[in-house]
């Protein structure tokens, strides 16, 4: 039984979504068609999004055209699920640093700050590493990228694999750490304790029993920041190409 909460949807149903590439295009705004799909398909199901990025990035993303992302989805779930939020209240955080803790974070920094020091590649600008409530971001090129710069070290990186070298090198090297490594957006990846990846969401909706919890996100091959949550037994996972293809999915399977 769903609670009093989710009580005047027609399905007992929770559809979770992926943001960049999904929702919208990677660190876009979403357009105001897929906003105007999902509030129809809210009056049928619960909706929310699970995001690697941290709260600041989404609602540049989805609080836009007069919403606000954390009223507008009935889960809002930052960082995986670490930074959390239901119908709007927010639900307990979890910690990467206390779970790291300060001496081992310490190592681990010094270790990228050299190795992104060393690194050949084409262009860097600032903010290589982004300290979040649950996880680390590293950026070989710099969280400051511009847009245009972004696509520019993506495709270099598709050629040269400089993040795959650097996650296995970390993975070798900090193998007693209990850390994922996850290669999720186009010029970063994501660090956070092991079981920490968007699977995190899922112990935070187990309260309510819904009958079907669906997720939709482009990353779902294994290696991929969707891939644990998209297979995993609790959900019905679904492979989107781009927001585009998930409206026309959520147009054919829940609002036909
Ligand atoms: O798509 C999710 C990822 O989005 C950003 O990645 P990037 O800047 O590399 O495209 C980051 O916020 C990352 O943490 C997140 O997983």
């Amino acid at each position: 039984m769903v609670s009093a909460a989710f009580a005047n949807r027609a399905h007992k149903k929770l559809v979770l979504f992926d943001v960049d590439e999904t929702l919208t295009l990677a660190r876009q705004s979403a357009s105001a068609e897929m906003l105007d799909v999902l509030r129809a398909l809210r009056e049928k199901v619960a909706i929310g999004f699970v995001s690697g990025s941290d709260k600041k990035k989404i609602e540049e993303q989805l609080s836009v055209h007069g919403n606000d992302a954390i009223q507008f989805f009935d889960y809002a779930f930052f960082e995986n699920g670490l930074v959390a939020y239901k119908l709007g209240q927010p639900l307990e955080s979890d910690s990467f640093i206390l779970y790291v803790g300060e001496e081992r974070y310490k190592k681990l920094v010094t270790f990228i700050l050299h190795y992104i020091a060393d690194l050949d590649i084409p262009i860097k600008r600032g903010t290589f590493m982004e300290f979040r409530n649950g996880m680390v971001n590293v950026s070989p090129i710099g969280r400051n990228a511009t847009l245009q710069e972004r696509e520019d070290f993506n495709k270099y990186d598709n050629e040269h694999g400089i993040r795959a070298a650097f996650v296995k090198e970390l993975r070798e090297k900090f193998s007693d750490y209990g850390l994922t490594f996850s290669i999720g957006g186009k010029i970063s990846f994501d660090v956070f304790p092991n079981g920490w990846d968007k699977r995190y969401a899922l112990r935070r909706v187990e309260d309510e029993q819904f009958e079907e919890i669906h997720f939709f996100g482009d990353k779902t091959d294994p290696g991929g920041n969707d891939h644990e949550i998209f297979a995993d037994p609790r959900t019905i996972g679904h492979t989107v190409e781009g927001p585009a293809h998930t409206i026309r999915l959520l147009k054919e399977q829940f609002l036909s």
